[in-house]
């Protein structure tokens, strides 16, 4: 492959990502200074647990709209076969968003932006996950460590969004031809910005902990869907039908 052609493909990722990443990164050095009082982490945490998960399934269901049209955007996804582009965002949006949580991330503090204020893990404790809230917050405080810029998480969340090893794909080898791409695109865009070079490794190796926080979300809600299933009946159409455990071929899809 060619440098234009490497640079061709940054550029698109690039630019689907600041088109599709919901805050500007002033607008979220502003917010960084709007934290929850005591007064209001009490009330998020004396919620029910039913309310706080409907809240967070909201939450989600709202940022993954916008990761939904960042893969898009992004060159050759939407020449995938419809199964495929279901599977890779069913299987990839909570990775992506997880990545995309450290521009709302503050290591200084251990607080994350959770409906327009920024809080710490206890004001999560009414979902009874503090295993999953904890994972979460290591790996934001672990990512932010890398220092990865704008066009670093770009490509980033685009090469773990097309992961050729998703089960049930039909054109993996496409998608891995997609993935090659803006790998090298990530690599050069790493060397440009004299930055470690062992800095990409770094950035995969913390893939394995997404997967488990994924994992531990996954059984958290059958766990909650067993105990409150007319709460989870009325989740956000969108999370369920990203985290339903059925793998269904929707025509009338909704994103
Ligand atoms: O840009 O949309 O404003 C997390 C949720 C981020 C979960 C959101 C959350 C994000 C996961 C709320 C609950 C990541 C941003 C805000 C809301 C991703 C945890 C924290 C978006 C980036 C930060 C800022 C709880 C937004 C993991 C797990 C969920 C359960 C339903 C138990």
């Amino acid at each position: 492959i060619s440098v234009l052609e490497i640079d061709r493909v940054a550029q698109n990722v690039v630019k689907s990502h600041l088109e599709t990443c919901q805050y500007t990164t002033e607008e979220l050095k502003r917010l960084a200074w709007s934290l929850y009082s005591p007064e209001e982490v009490r009330a998020l945490q004396s919620k029910s647990c039913e309310a706080m998960w409907q809240q967070c399934s909201l939450q989600i269901s709202n940022a993954i709209q916008y990761v939904v049209e960042f893969a898009k955007r992004i060159d050759g996804f939407m020449e995938l076969c419809q199964n495929d582009q279901i599977i890779l965002l069913k299987a990839g949006c909570l990775e992506v968003l997880l990545i995309r949580m450290i521009r709302a991330f503050n290591p200084l503090n251990n607080t994350v932006l959770f409906e327009g204020k920024f809080g710490g893990m206890q004001m999560f404790k009414s979902l009874g996950c503090d295993d999953l809230i904890g994972a979460v917050f290591e790996l934001g405080r672990t990512l932010c460590r890398l220092q990865l810029s704008d066009e670093e998480l770009a490509l980033f969340t685009a090469a773990v969004l097309l992961s050729p090893d998703r089960p049930w794909l039909t054109e993996s080898k496409k998608v891995q031809k997609l993935q090659d791409k803006i790998y090298v695109a990530l690599q050069h865009e790493i060397q440009k910005k004299h930055s470690a070079e062992d800095k990409l490794s770094k950035m995969v190796s913390k893939l394995p902990l997404m997967k488990t926080i994924c994992n531990l979300h996954l059984d958290k809600l059958e766990f909650f869907r067993l105990l409150h299933p007319e709460t989870a009946m009325n989740f956000p159409p969108l999370y369920k039908e990203v985290f339903n455990s059925e793998l269904q071929y929707r025509t009338g899809c909704s994103w």
